[in-house]
């Protein structure tokens, strides 16, 4: 049986620079508006596999006009229904292992963000939206569902009703509107979302590993538990990062005067 799982990688459609702690991955198929077919999922599952040690914090940004238009529908054509399930699991897979990875990951959106290219930007910790961008699910139109996560992540950013009404209605958000309903936490003028993602990425980066991690895996997860449980894993995940050598030594550098204070502006 032929899965998407066994995709060859397309690695020239996912590019790679490192800049110091920050490793850039950029989706590289403009003549598709960097649609995603089964090998650029593919591949940016092996970037991510592939990052240094040296790697902090990742950006995911696309090159052209957009940052991604959803599925390479020319694919969906071709699959039966079984290869259509290995297909959203595939997906699953790859945005799972960046959601839960080692290192947290910056979206740099602009131009459309939407169906599956909306998914891919929802696996992402922190998203930063210019102007130009705009979000939508035209799955519904398409009839098809989204299968690449969208029905899980979307909801806890902008809540279930609301994507009931994008996926019925076809309803685009422009950058402000949807930025405001919590698809990113930072708006940006037209054109500045990879110099804003950079520079978080490298703030991220510059956090001791353990809180990130903590951060990544333990957040998501802390909300789905009960109250209870996840007090219990809120003091777990907090004695493992304070009992970490670089916590005990950013705690005494505050306390000795030599580190950053808290800043209004
Ligand atoms: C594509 C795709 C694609 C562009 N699959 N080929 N996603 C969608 O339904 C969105 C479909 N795309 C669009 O609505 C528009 O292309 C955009 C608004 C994103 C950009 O518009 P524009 O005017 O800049 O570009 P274009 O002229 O529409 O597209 C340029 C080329 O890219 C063109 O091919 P060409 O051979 O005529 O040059 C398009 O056909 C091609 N192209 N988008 C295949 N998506 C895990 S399940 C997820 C389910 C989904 O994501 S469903 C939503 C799919």
């Amino acid at each position: 049986m032929s899965t998407s799982l066994r995709a060859t990688p397309s690695l020239d459609e996912v590019q790679v620079e490192h800049r110091g702690a920050v490793t850039v991955l950029r989706l590289c198929r403009p003549h598709k508006r960097n649609a995603i077919s089964d090998g650029l999922m593919a591949a940016i599952g092996q970037r991510l596999a592939e990052l240094p040690e040296t790697t902090g914090a990742v950006v995911l940004h696309g090159e052209g006009e957009h940052f991604c238009a959803g599925l390479d529908l020319s694919e969906l054509q071709e699959r039966d229904a079984v290869q259509g399930l290995h297909h959203s699991r595939s997906w699953h897979k790859v945005l799972s292992e960046m959601e839960f990875g080692t290192v947290p990951v910056v979206a740099a959106l602009h131009g459309a963000v939407v169906g599956g290219g909306l998914e891919l930007a929802s696996a992402c910790h922190i998203r930063v939206a210019d102007d130009s961008t705009f979000f939508a699910l035209p799955e519904g139109s398409r009839g098809i569902f989204v299968g690449g996560g969208g029905s899980v992540r979307v909801p806890k950013l902008i809540g279930a009703h609301r994507m009931l009404d994008m996926m019925l209605t076809g309803r685009v958000y422009k950058a402000a509107e949807g930025v405001a309903l919590g698809f990113a936490q930072y708006h940006v003028p037209e054109g500045q979302a990879l110099a804003k993602a950079l520079a978080l990425a490298e703030q991220v980066a510059g956090n001791a590993p353990m809180t990130n991690y903590a951060l990544i895996h333990g957040l998501p997860r802390i909300a789905e538990q009960p109250a209870d449980h996840g007090f219990l894993t809120e003091s777990m995940l907090a004695a493992i990062a304070q009992s970490a050598p670089e916590a005990k030594a950013r705690v005494r550098a505050f306390l000795e005067g030599k580190a950053a204070k808290v800043q209004k502006d």
